[in-house]
């Protein structure tokens, strides 16, 4: 008798994604460290590439090399002029999932954009980026800081206002009644957030970012809302039987934060935590198994 074998394709799956959020949350930094993929993850992820398809993409992994591994850091993102990444994903088989390649657009914005959301002074140019919000297939929102003025006054507002328009326009058009919103906590290094990344939803937004938290739930159906915690930098050794939870940040002596003035400290044990999650999320509607990445 012959044995047939079953082969299965991987699955190929593409979106159009924004990465919006609130100033210097580490959107940038976020795309390059996933683009450039520190050798870390490949050890530890076999068969896992990243691969750079417009020249923008490409420009951000030498952006990645020149700034972030030398110890510096981006200047901000400029408005009017989003760069727009396009570059693929592929993750092996594993147990638990097929093959599956991510061809992915993700535009990057400047954290200024989203605060207009929240200044009604600035609904003129809050109109312009929100024509190219609401033409995307997902969002990605980037926060950082929880501090409670932030929560009531920028993030709850702004995506108040986001919603509501999301929301209207979803009348006159259908695809925008499936658009998917990842809320990602950045810089989950931090010694006080790195126990809580394990559940984001529960242990960073419901109880950090509360008012920010009840204006999503109350305006997005739990298919089209999920809660992610991330960090570009990681923590000095996530591997199995060797430890080491310090942050692998650097924060310049002058009393700035490390929430938003740090530096990757060691390059050679770089290591990620928690990046292509959203992404693969947002594209499949699936949950990834390993968080790690
Ligand atoms: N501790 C820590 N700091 C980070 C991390 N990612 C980025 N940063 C720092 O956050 C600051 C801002 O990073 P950017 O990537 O420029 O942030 P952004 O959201 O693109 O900023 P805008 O474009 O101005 O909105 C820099 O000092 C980064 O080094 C991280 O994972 N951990
Ligand atoms: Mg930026």
């Amino acid at each position: 008798m012959t044995q047939s074998i079953i082969i299965k394709k991987p699955q190929v799956t593409a979106n159009d994604i924004r990465i919006i959020g609130s100033r210097k949350s580490g959107k940038t930094t976020y795309l390059a460290s996933l683009l450039r993929m520190p050798e870390q993850l490949k050890k530890q992820f076999k068969g896992l590439k990243i691969t750079a398809i417009s020249d923008d993409a490409e420009d951000l992994i030498g952006s990645a090399k020149d700034i972030l591994e030398q110890g510096a850091i981006f200047t901000g993102t400029d408005i009017g002029d989003e760069p727009y990444f396009a570059f693929q994903i592929s993750i092996p088989a594993t147990k638990k999932s097929p093959a599956i390649t991510l061809n992915l657009n993700v535009k990057d914005y400047s954290g200024e954009t989203f605060e207009c959301a929240a200044i009604p002074q600035k609904s003129s140019e809050f109109e312009e980026y929100l024509e190219d919000w609401l033409s995307a297939q997902s969002w990605m929102i980037m926060l950082t800081d929880w501090e409670t003025e932030n929560d009531r006054k920028i993030y709850a507002p702004a995506l108040k206002k986001l919603l509501k328009e999301l929301s209207e326009q979803s009348e006159v058009n259908e695809h925008l009644k499936k658009l998917k919103v990842a809320v990602v906590m950045s810089k989950c290094e931090r010694g006080e957030l790195w126990p809580c990344r394990l559940d984001a939803e529960e242990d960073l937004f419901r109880v950090r970012l509360k008012e920010t938290y009840q204006v999503l739930k109350e305006n997005l159906p739990p298919s089209r809302l999920r809660f992610f915690a991330c960090s570009s930098f990681g923590v000095l050794s996530n591997s199995y039987g060797e430890h080491d939870p310090r942050p692998n940040r650097w924060i310049p002596d002058d009393g700035s934060s490390a929430e938003f003035s740090a530096y990757l400290r060691d390059a050679s044990i770089w290591q990620p935590f928690g990046l292509i999650s959203p992404l693969y999320w947002l594209t499949t509607g699936r949950v990834f198994h390993d968080e790690r990445l």
